[in-house]
């Protein structure tokens, strides 16, 4: 049987995950609102990312017959300086997920559920290419100082961006 605590912390982790998705549509409002569709489109897919997280941490209570417990989404951010400001906003926000995921790892070693610290690698491992995705792109928009030119070229390149392939890890069945 897996420790309230333990079960706290994931059924917690779910909220953050839309509230991560949450986040993203807001940040995509503001990129096409302030000319820059192929941010805006990066936002889109980091969205279906969030909602695949948060569904593969519900799908794990199920499979460990634990009840969900579902409380409300908190409303994001929607104010930002410039594109800059989007970019170090997701980072942040990446880093604090990271932190939180650390967390849920701490207390299930503490009260020793190797069922969900080995769950817990992979989404570990995903936040490594969180944050190095948002630094990435914030090292370009640094790159591109204020010139629109080299904003626009790298608003090009994001909107490149795939369609996330949502395959779920083998363990998620
Ligand atoms: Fe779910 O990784 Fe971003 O927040």
């Amino acid at each position: 049987m897996m420790h309230e605590s333990v079960a706290r912390a994931l059924n917690e982790q779910i909220n953050k995950e839309l509230f991560s998705a949450y986040l993203y549509l807001s940040m995509a409002s503001w990129c096409d609102a302030e000319g820059y569709p192929g941010s805006a489109h990066w936002m889109q897919i980091q969205v279906k990312e969030e909602l695949f997280h948060a569904s593969l941490f519900h799908g794990y209570l199920l499979q460990r017959d634990v009840p969900v417990v579902l409380e409300a989404i908190g409303k994001p951010e929607a104010e930002f300086d410039d594109l800059n400001g989007v970019f170090s906003a997701a980072l942040a926000h990446e880093q604090k997920i990271s932190a939180s995921i650390n967390e849920i790892y701490r207390i299930a070693r503490e009260e020793v559920d190797p069922m969900t610290e080995t769950r817990l690698h992979w989404f570990i491992n995903e936040q490594v290419e969180e944050e190095q995705n948002a630094r990435d792109i914030l090292d370009k928009i640094k790159l591109a100082g204020a010139q629109p030119a080299g904003l626009l070229l790298l608003d090009n390149e994001l909107a490149a961006r795939p369609e996330p392939t949502l395959t779920p890890p083998s363990f998620a069945g």
